[in-house]
Order: C-alpha cells, then sequence, then structure tokens
C-alpha cells in the first residue's frame, strides 16, 4: 500500500497541536431579584387576627407572630418576609383573601427589595 508522504499542513505548526483558537465564555448567573413582603396597619383588624395570619402564612412561632404585629401596630408597616416573585405573590393573595373572607381591612403588599 502506497504511503502517503509526511508533511505538516497549513494549521499544523508541527508541534502536535493546529493553530485553532479556544475560547470561553464566561456565563454570569443572575440571582433572581427578591420582594419583600409587607404588612400595614389599620384601626380595625383584631391583634389576635394578625398574629393568626403570621403563624399560619409565614411559619412564624407565636412570639415572633406577636412581635410584628406589634411593630406593624406601633409603625405603620412592617417586613414579614422576603420572597421570589412567585411566592411573594402567593403569601400576598393568601393574606388578602382570608382577611377579606373574615371580613377584616388587613392589607398585604409585595415591593422589590
Ligand atoms: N391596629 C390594630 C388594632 O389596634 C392591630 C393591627 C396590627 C392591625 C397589625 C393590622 O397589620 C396590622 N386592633
Amino acid at each position: 500500500m502506497p504511503l502517503r508522504p509526511l508533511m505538516m499542513s497549513d494549521k499544523d505548526h508541527g508541534n502536535g497541536s493546529d493553530a485553532s483558537i479556544l475560547t470561553k465564555t464566561r456565563t454570569r448567573t443572575q440571582r433572581p431579584p427578591l420582594y419583600k413582603v409587607l404588612l400595614l396597619n389599620d384601626d380595625y383588624t383584631p391583634m389576635e387576627f394578625v398574629v393568626h395570619i403570621l403563624e399560619r402564612f409565614f411559619g412564624l412561632n407565636h412570639a415572633q407572630a406577636f412581635e410584628i404585629m406589634l411593630t406593624v401596630h406601633k409603625k405603620g408597616l412592617a417586613v414579614v418576609g422576603v420572597f421570589s416573585f412567585e411566592v411573594a405573590e402567593t403569601k400576598v393573595a393568601q393574606v388578602m383573601d382570608f382577611s377579606r373572607r373574615h371580613q377584616h381591612p388587613l392589607q398585604c403588599t409585595m415591593e422589590k427589595e
């Protein structure tokens, strides 16, 4: 069988590697934005109802729930948690639905952190 003559190709530097350039693209992973869920004070919603909301929907123990409720009562509002958009939206809807069903005017909102 005839042998092909051994010679360098155009790409071949003669050192076993070719001249191709390999580039690495660094893809920076963005952290998803976070949203604060805020509870607002009003003059009518019973304190115990607010404490119940904080225990039920935000997983707070009774002491933590009572403390945050008092902060809202005294300062007008408080951040009750920080979540992804979807989770924050769900918490706000749960609080608003539950309050409305119990005929309390309690307001809950979210804002980008
Ligand atoms: N201010 C209400 C009261 O005196 C209690 C209250 C606390 C209402 C927190 C809303 O988000 C709230 N009964």
